[in-house]
């Protein structure tokens, strides 16, 4: 069934106001290593989900689970299992042009993050699941879950929330752990809440918009 659809309205003058307000917004989100231990309002996590939950998906089909942390128990044992996959990744070097390529983020083997931020967010995606045991397929899994952290980043970053992007090189161990079902492949980690005052980001720059924006008019 098709429906009208009714566009939110800005006149373009608040439209170009809006676009360069966010473009301000935008260029202040960091991502931080060191969390306050200060932790928000949980309202403030499930609003940024809500507004997730809201992302395009192929076919509809919202193929994503947030599953948000709290538990000190739970955190550690996240964190334990992650030092473990990056003892292999900074310490064994299977690959070592990527360590090389990671130098200038002063990142290392220690996540002391999953410990300290008030919350972790785990996005799950799943290339199918059960529908009163018949099995459906999911389309751009992945893509899909991708664009929903991203807005999910987006709304937390407009609520004065930092993340971290967190990403074990093998996280299978993120489904058992949180009891997810076998199809609920982890997509990725995130750590939120409010940076803590000795809070420090690389000195990196971002490519330039005519760098990366070609117009063919
Ligand atoms: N997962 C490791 C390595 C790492 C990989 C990338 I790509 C980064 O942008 C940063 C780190 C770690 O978190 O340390």
């Amino acid at each position: 069934m098709l429906q009208p659809y009714k566009a939110p309205n800005y006149d373009e003058l608040a439209a170009l106001k809006i676009s360069r307000e966010l473009t301000k917004i935008f260029t202040r989100r960091r991502t931080i290593r060191q969390f306050s231990l200060e932790k928000p309002d949980r309202e403030l996590i499930e609003n940024a989900v809500d507004v997730a939950r809201l992302s395009p998906s192929g076919a509809n089909k919202q193929p994503w689970t947030f599953a948000i942390i709290e538990s000190p128990e739970i955190k550690n044992e996240i964190r334990t299992l992650s030092e473990i996959e990056e003892q292999r990744f900074y310490i064994e070097k299977p690959n070592k042009k990527w360590i090389e390529d990671l130098k200038h983020l002063h990142t290392n083997g220690e996540k002391e993050f999953l410990t300290q931020a008030p919350y972790l967010i785990v996005i799950f995606y799943s290339h199918f699941s059960w529908q009163e045991k018949e099995k459906s397929t999911n389309y751009y899994a992945k893509e899909s879950a991708g664009i929903a952290t991203g807005m999910l980043i987006s709304a937390l970053h407009m609520c004065g929330l930092s993340t971290l992007t967190y990403t074990p090189k093998r996280m299978q161990f993120l489904t058992t752990l949180l009891d997810r079902p076998a199809e609920e492949r982890p997509f990725m980690l995130l750590g939120v809440g409010k940076p803590n005052q000795e809070a420090t980001v690389p000195t990196i720059s971002k490519k330039s918009l005519q760098e990366v924006m070609k117009i063919y008019d």
